[in-house]
């Protein structure tokens, strides 16, 4: 009854053997296969949403659009937005709950491990299809990741094979999979969890990814629903949404965003988690607040579902509209203040150690704060319709995806990257990493404010003159970033390969994943674990490292 959470003396259940790589290229329904082909996956389509941004940052070194014809830059920020939202972030964030899920809560896998193959494969053929859309005489859909009609009933009139109907069909089947992976997830955490693992012992990572699937089955319908009422428009003559014939093209934005404001916080809530993972860890201290960050996700996720209509400020949207989902809007924050107040007690007093999981969870947290007042400065409807469309909402927004999600994500891979390959990484290139991210990363996004707020559009590959000046260094800022994964990938793949082998929890975390050996044998654990302890039990703040011989946390 009363064996402790974590008991390293106990016999380690053996590693798993299956080293062969051969694995991730077949349909396997072992969810830690599964999670490592997901991030793997997503990477790649994040250095090819990433090519995006840079061509499209190369355009906008200068105020004439001299690199690529207007189609082309359309296609290539549509493409961009597209491949970085549903190609990247959501199939990352899968990718790593599936591998954590069943080993924080003490499950052999997936409550449905088939179905759990089935939504991995469905992606990357939907995201071939999308690149495909190259090939097409008149090229990728231009209408921006938003799709609105009738724009984007515009494209390649004539042509009934193009790039708006490949962008459709890529994301209904795109969506298909993420409404697999909700069902999984959700069943997964109520249903399989270890004996004694009770909902308030949870870590707050399992918090945020139950909170996160929950939101996205009961919103992504919606997005579906439209895109396939959209296809109707676009290629079987219907006119919904068609505003030259008396369709309604505000119903479709309402449809987008009931799903698209949430898919932020689809986005966001697991890079919450992972921050509240990583904190208390490298802080030495137990984590502040469980029980409210706990349900402040689930309030994140209630409140996400009544805001969406603060992205049509702009629209046709009638005034008591806009006053309600302005109000909804700045409630947002309350949820969303907790979570960030408890990461800063969490932190506070403690003994920090700097590695570079905790620099990446550090940087994240700091470039939220920042990113979130932004975000509420635009829940106000007057200053919203001054920056409407304008590069400050572009760099509202990179604070949250690059600057807070995609950094967590970087934090997440360094922090597990012990647990999932059973070797170290090298600390000092990970710092290096960190820090050309993190300069790269402020200076591409921190100018597009003040290009905004002097009234500079989005979606635009040319400009003013007198907006030069923030653009050379947002350019700059983005040759930077991509250039920072190139020592990020040197150390993964290196230390892959031939890192330095660690023990099974060189970073002394509490929480069930840590107490199997690293990579986990196929079904997790030798015995089934008997939880009787609350996560983050880190007792009294003490020095790292010290008195434990075992511990590395430098190469
Ligand atoms: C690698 C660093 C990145 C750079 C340099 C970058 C740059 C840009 C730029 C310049 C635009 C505006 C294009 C225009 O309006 O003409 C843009 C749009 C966008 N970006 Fe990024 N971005 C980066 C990473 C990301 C990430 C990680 C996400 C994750 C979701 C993301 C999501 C978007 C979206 C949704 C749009 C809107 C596209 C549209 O208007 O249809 N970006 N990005
Ligand atoms: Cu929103």
């Amino acid at each position: 009854m009363t064996r402790p959470l974590i008991n390293l003396s106990e016999p380690e259940p053996e590693a798993s053997t299956d080293t062969n790589w051969r694995q991730y290229f077949r349909f396997s329904t072992d969810h830690k296969v599964i999670g490592i082909q997901y991030m793997v996956m997503s990477f790649f389509f994040f250095l090819v949403g990433g090519l995006f941004a840079i061509l499209v940052r190369a355009e906008l070194l200068t105020p004439t659009s001299n690199l690529f014809d207007r189609p082309l830059y359309n296609a290539l920020f549509t493409l961009h937005g597209t491949v970085m939202i549903f190609l990247w972030i959501i199939p990352f964030n899968a990718g790593l709950a599936n591998y954590l899920i069943p080993l924080m809560i003490g499950a052999k896998d997936m409550a449905f491990p088939r179905l759990n193959a089935i939504a991995f494969w469905i992606i990357s053929p939907a995201g071939m299809l999308l690149m495909s859309s190259f090939l097409l005489p008149n090229g990728p859909a231009q209408s921006g990741w938003w799709s609105y009609p009738p724009v984007s009933l515009q494209t390649a009139p004539g042509q009934w094979l193009n790039g708006q109907l490949f962008w459709i069909v890529s994301l209904i089947f795109l969506g298909i999979s993420s409404i697999m992976g909700s069902v999984n997830f959700i069943a997964t955490i109520v249903w399989m969890r270890a004996p004694g693992m009770t909902f308030f012992r949870m870590p707050i990572f399992v918090w945020s990814v139950l909170s996160a699937q929950i939101l996205q089955l009961f919103c992504l319908p919606s997005l579906t629903g439209a895109l396939i009422l959209l296809l109707f428009d676009l290629s079987f003559g219907t006119n919904i949404f068609n505003s030259f014939q008396n369709g309604d093209p505000i119903i479709y934005q309402h449809l987008f965003w009931f799903y698209s404001h949430p898919a932020v916080y689809v986005m966001a809530l697991p890079a919450f988690g992972i921050f509240a993972e990583i904190l208390p860890a490298f802080s030495r201290n137990p984590l502040f607040g469980y029980r409210s960050l706990a349900l402040a996700s689930l309030g994140i996720s209630l409140i996400s579902i009544f805001v969406w209509v603060h992205h049509m400020f702009a629209s046709a949207t009638p005034g008591w509209m806009r006053m309600t989902f302005a109000i909804t809007s700045g409630l947002a924050a309350v949820p969303t203040g907790v979570k960030t107040f408890g990461w800063i007690a969490t932190i506070w007093r403690g003994k920090l150690h700097l590695d570079t999981p905790m620099l990446f969870a550090l940087g994240g947290v700091s470039m939220f704060i920042f990113g979130g007042i932004t975000g509420v400065m635009l829940a106000s409807n007057s200053f919203d319709l001054h920056v409407n469309n304008t590069y400050f909402v572009v760099g509202h927004f990179h604070y949250i995806v690059f600057n807070t999600i995609t950094m967590a994500i970087y934090a997440a891979i360094y922090f597990w990257f012990p647990k999932i390959t059973g070797r170290m990484y090298a600390e000092g290139w990970g710092k290096l990493h960190f820090w050309l991210t993190f300069l790269g990363a402020n200076l591409t996004f921190f100018p597009m404010h003040s290009l905004g707020l002097q009234g500079m559009l989005r979606r635009v590959a040319s400009y003013e003159p007198i907006y030069q000046g923030g653009n050379v260094l947002s350019s700059l800022g983005a040759f930077l970033l991509g250039a920072s994964t190139l020592p990020f990938i040197a150390n993964i793949v290196a230390s892959w390969l031939q890192g330095r082998q660690t023990n099974n929890n060189p970073w002394r975390a509490t929480g069930l994943e840590w107490t199997t050996s690293s990579p986990p044998p196929k079904e997790n654990f030798a015995e089934v674990p008997y939880v009787t302890f609350p996560p983050y039990d880190y007792g009294e703040p003490r020095a790292y490292g010290e008195s434990d011989p075992s511990v590395n946390t430098s190469d």
